[in-house]
């Protein structure tokens, strides 16, 4: 049997809802891009391979809605989801997309960049649509990942999960069968 690639690396695009993540995705993954807005319901989720100095490198990607709400104000609500649930190793990167629409910004590229230092990650503008730093997001986020895999050992992070359980003792009936 063939081995098909070197890594399989999972991303996840996590934001507002119309901020453009399933254009982004289809952007990326299949070099297509579709103006009628049609809101995900649950995930979108596609696979592209691509090469990494000289390793096959399977993404796995995977767009969630979560919420509706205004975008820029719940970046921090983001991050601390990822920092509960994801683990200490995570690669984060923020995305700016629709950076086409130039006459309508709604958050300044200074505050934005300002905002990914003062916490330490990286900030990239994009635009599903006229195509511009889609790959460089994708692919930014993958070297980071490799390196940080080099550099890293993985540890394995899960939330704890207590599951309170309240009920009455079952009164056994006896059976049918029994006597
Ligand atoms: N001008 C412009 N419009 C974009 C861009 N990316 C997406 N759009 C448009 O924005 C709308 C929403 O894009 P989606 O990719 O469906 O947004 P989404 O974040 O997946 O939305 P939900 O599935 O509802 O969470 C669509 O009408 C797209 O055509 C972009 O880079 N530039
Ligand atoms: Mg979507």
């Amino acid at each position: 049997m063939s081995i098909e690639y070197d890594y399989l690396f999972k991303l996840l695009l996590i934001g507002d809802s119309s901020v453009g993540k399933s254009c982004l995705l289809l952007r990326f993954a299949d070099d297509s891009y579709v103006d009628t807005y049609t809101s995900t319901i649950g995930v979108d989720f596609k696979i592209r391979t691509v090469e990494l100095d000289g390793k096959t490198v399977k993404l796995q990607i995977i767009v969630y809605d979560v919420t509706d709400m205004e975008s820029f104000n719940n970046i921090k609500q983001w991050l601390s989801e990822i920092d509960r649930y994801a683990s200490d190793s995570v690669c984060k990167l923020l995305v700016g997309n629709k950076c086409d629409l130039v006459d309508s910004k709604v958050v300044d590229t200074e505050k934005a960049k300002a905002f990914a230092d003062s916490i330490g990650i990286p900030f990239i503008e994009t635009s599903a649509k006229d195509s511009i730093n889609v790959e460089e997001a994708f692919l930014t986020m993958s070297s980071e990942i490799k390196k940080r895999m080099a550099t890293q050992p993985t540890v394995e992070r899960r939330p704890t999960v207590r599951v309170h359980v309240k009920g009455q003792p079952i009164q056994q009936k006896s059976s049918c069968c029994s006597s």
